[in-house]
């Protein structure tokens, strides 16, 4: 059983991936997400998006679209990451996605996530606003997220912090855990 500060994260997740604010996860949300992430960059990043999202949206809707209604509302997504979590299958998971973003967001391949880093992907995923539109988006709250996640306080994020980060995301229950901001507000 998910406890309630999982599911509040998880809830966070599914709105988060729910892009185009439907009330439910489809196909759309994903390529909507490719777009995003490819603004401003040549077509053949776009291209290759695409491709990884619709492949994450399969991934997404082969674990947790039980009804197979090419759907996934909030109830299916919670109980398919329960499932995931008690059975320690997530496991595999955060390695997959730590890597993701890696791939993505590490634009100068050096290995270490920087706090403008993390803002492209803050920007990719909606996490705080719109930066560009003034009011929308809260600075302070997004620099005091990335001061949580920077556990090191160091300026940067390596692949292992983020896998721990990840893993506390999804596991812990502590409310000061640094891991429950990286989808920001939850
Ligand atoms: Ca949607
Ligand atoms: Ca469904
Ligand atoms: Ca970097």
């Amino acid at each position: 059983m998910l406890k309630p500060l999982q599911q509040r994260k998880l809830i966070r997740l599914f709105n988060i991936y729910d892009s185009y604010n439907s009330g439910e996860v489809n196909r759309l949300d994903f390529e909507l997400l490719a777009y995003k992430l490819s603004q401003g960059k040549p077509w053949s990043v776009l291209r290759e998006l695409k491709v990884k999202y619709s492949e994450l949206w399969k991934e997404v809707k082969e674990m947790a679209d039980k009804n197979e209604d090419d759907r996934v509302n909030l109830d299916e997504w919670l109980e398919a990451y329960d499932k995931l979590i008690s059975s320690g299958k997530i496991e595999q998971i955060i390695l997959d996605i730590t890597e993701g973003f890696f791939q993505l967001f590490d634009a100068d391949q050096n290995g270490y996530i920087t706090v403008d880093e993390y803002f492209e992907f803050a920007i990719a995923y909606d996490l705080f606003g719109n930066p560009y539109q003034p009011g929308s988006f809260p600075d302070h709250k997004f620099e005091e997220a990335f001061t949580k996640l920077d556990v090191k306080q160091n300026g940067q994020i390596d692949l292992e912090q983020l896998r721990q980060l990840n893993r506390d995301f999804f596991y812990s229950e502590d409310p000061n855990s640094p891991g429950n901001w990286l989808f920001g507000w939850y």
